[in-house]
């Protein structure tokens, strides 16, 4: 009877640590799994708009798209809404398909003085990014 018991007791033991070290096999796997593939990478836009300019000038406003070190060249839209003195109504949208290296650039002549935003709105690899920069058009 201690025979038997004994028996069934080491199966046991020899399954259950059999099965730890599936699992921990197993945990690896998922493991680096997560690190090639499931790293959440978030969109990232650098608007790079002057802090003033004059009123009939032609200015530069660029949009530079990243996902971690990568260039986004093949954003799915990119585009700059305009927003004088703060009314919004009367916003101006310009799209952008152009690119270079990730950079999206438009380029906008202000034609009055006053207190503009610049809004760069980048939908890429399903997400969407909007910062907003202020220019004081003289
Ligand atoms: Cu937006």
């Amino acid at each position: 009877m201690k025979r038997i018991l004994l028996g069934v007791l080491t199966v046991l033991v020899i399954s259950v640590l059999a099965a730890c070290g599936n699992d921990k096999k197993e945990d690896e796997h998922h493991h680096s799994e997560h690190k090639s593939s499931d790293k959440p990478q978030a969109l990232e836009v650098a608007l790079d708009v002057p802090k003033e300019a004059k009123s009939g000038e032609e200015v530069e406003l660029s949009a530079k798209v990243t996902l971690g070190d990568e260039k986004v060249k093949d954003a799915d839209e990119v585009m700059f809404e305009i927003v004088k003195d703060g009314d919004k109504k009367s916003s101006e949208m310009k799209k952008v398909k152009e690119n270079k290296d990730g950079v999206y650039t438009l380029k906008y002549k202000f034609k009055e003085a006053g207190q503009y935003n610049v809004t760069s709105h980048v939908t890429a690899r399903d997400q969407h990014t909007m910062p907003n920069k202020d220019i004081n058009i003289k």
